[in-house]
């Protein structure tokens, strides 16, 4: 038989922010076809499947990832060799039935999804195909609506602003190219606008701009300066903000632009900018326990913006389910290392499309040279992917792979085209 799996490797890497990541190797038939390195998030939200952390103070501040390498050289190893590699359901609950933990905290997220997506590349190598069409099967790819973190906040950076991410998006474009271009050169309109400001300092994780501004809506203005000094219009180019509201929620309310504020203030807050301001989408605008504060923004402006669960269904069915229940969200932020294997994130956005939301397949603040998402976003025909500023390598690489994939794939539909 061809094209079992002959061995797993694993090795301690780094990634954007210099912590300790997974990196793993998969061979197949004693030849390496699969590599994948894991993302870690900043902004994590508390129903993520866990990331395993060794926890020693003396190496990595703590952060170190012997266990979770070690957990795929040695258990995982043993229980997926001699499974077909293209056979990525049955990898993937090899390694559920193995951990058998709800959150993944026997073998850890980070150690599962090293090894189902090293697995996943393994089998698109096996099959000779590019990774896009291994997992797009029969169906056409289609290119996604980048959205492009261009200022950064929140966790993401250590300015005063607390939305944690303002990011264009260019949909008004008949290809994935000029969308690309026209969010990649209102980047650098932001760049001249602050800088005639005073305000150009350092950057954030996801390679945007750091400032310090008076308010949050500020950011908004200069979203808009942007888009305009780079010679676009409103129509052409949209705001998506992540709030990462969850951040700055405590007991007593949201902490947010220096007031306490109440779900229902947050719903008026928000309306608020979506009169004034191109906004297309909202993610992570209520806390991940906030249920109705969700609901009630999503029945009053569903109907006039993308409203996306990101700390609120961490990419899982399970909470994916309630949210539907509920009509919490018209949209699903999309993390492989939220949930922990390729075929339960697959499961859940399958949940989503089927309930008509939307899906936007998203990086995480710490990345690497890994662009698994470029080529997952093309072939799972998300239709959205957020994946940086179009700076530092670890977020401009997603944007190269997704050049690359476009000279075969021209496909590039807006869920917001008019
Ligand atoms: C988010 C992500 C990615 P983090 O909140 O959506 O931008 O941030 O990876 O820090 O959770
Ligand atoms: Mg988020």
């Amino acid at each position: 038989m061809v094209g079992q799996i002959s061995n797993l490797d694993a090795r301690t890497v780094l990634d954007s922010r210099g912590q300790p990541t997974v990196e793993v190797d998969c061979y197949v038939d004693g030849k390496l076809l699969g590599r994948a390195i894991v993302p870690s998030g900043a902004s994590t939200g508390a129903y993520e499947a866990l990331e395993l952390r060794d926890g020693d103070p003396s190496i990595y501040l703590g952060k170190g990832v012997t266990k979770a390498v070690q957990n795929v050289t040695q258990r995982i190893k043993k229980a997926v060799v001699g499974l077909q590699v293209d056979e990525q359901r049955t990898i993937d609950e090899t390694m559920i039935e193995l951990d058998g933990t709800p959150n993944k905290s026997n073998l850890g997220a980070n150690a599962m999804l090293g090894a189902s997506m090293a697995c996943l590349h393994a089998g698109a190598a096996l099959n000779g195909r590019p990774l896009w069409k291994h997992i797009s099967g029969d169906n056409e790819g289609l290119m996604p609506v980048p959205m492009l973190n261009i200022l950064n906040g929140g966790a993401h950076a250590t300015s005063n602003v607390d939305v944690q991410e303002f990011m264009v998006m260019p949909h008004g474009f008949e290809t994935f190219q000029e969308g690309l271009r026209a969010g990649v050169e209102t980047y650098h309109a932001l760049k001249a606008e602050l800088k005639k400001d005073g305000l150009l300092g350092g950057i954030g994780d996801e390679g945007g701009f750091a400032p310090n501004l008076p308010t949050n809506e500020e950011g908004l203005k200069y979203m808009v300066r942007a888009i305009e000094g780079a010679g676009y219009s409103t129509e052409e180019i949209g705001i998506a903000l992540d709030v990462a509201s969850t951040e700055f929620q405590k007991e007593d309310g949201y902490h947010m632009g220096g007031e306490v504020l109440s779900s229902d203030d947050l719903v008026d807050l928000y309306g608020g900018w979506l009169d004034t301001y191109p906004i297309l989408s909202i993610e992570d605008g209520f806390g991940e326990d906030d249920w109705d504060g969700w609901a009630a923004f999503t029945k009053k402006y569903g109907h006039r913006v993308q409203s996306v669960g990101d700390d609120l269904f961490v990419t899982q069915s399970k909470r994916l389910s309630q949210g539907i229940e509920l009509g919490a969200a018209n949209a699903m932020l999309v993390k492989l290392n939220q949930v922990g294997t390729v075929t339960e994130t697959l499961a859940s956005m399958e949940l989503a499309t089927s309930n008509g939301m939307n899906n936007v397949v998203s990086h995480r603040s710490g990345e690497s040279e890994d662009v698994t998402i470029a080529d997952f976003a093309v072939g799972t025909r998300a239709g959205q992917i957020k994946t940086g500023a179009p700076a530092r390598s670890d977020r401009v690489a997603k944007y190269n792979q997704l050049l690359r994939i476009a000279d075969e794939v021209s496909a590039y539909k807006s869920p917001f085209k008019r």
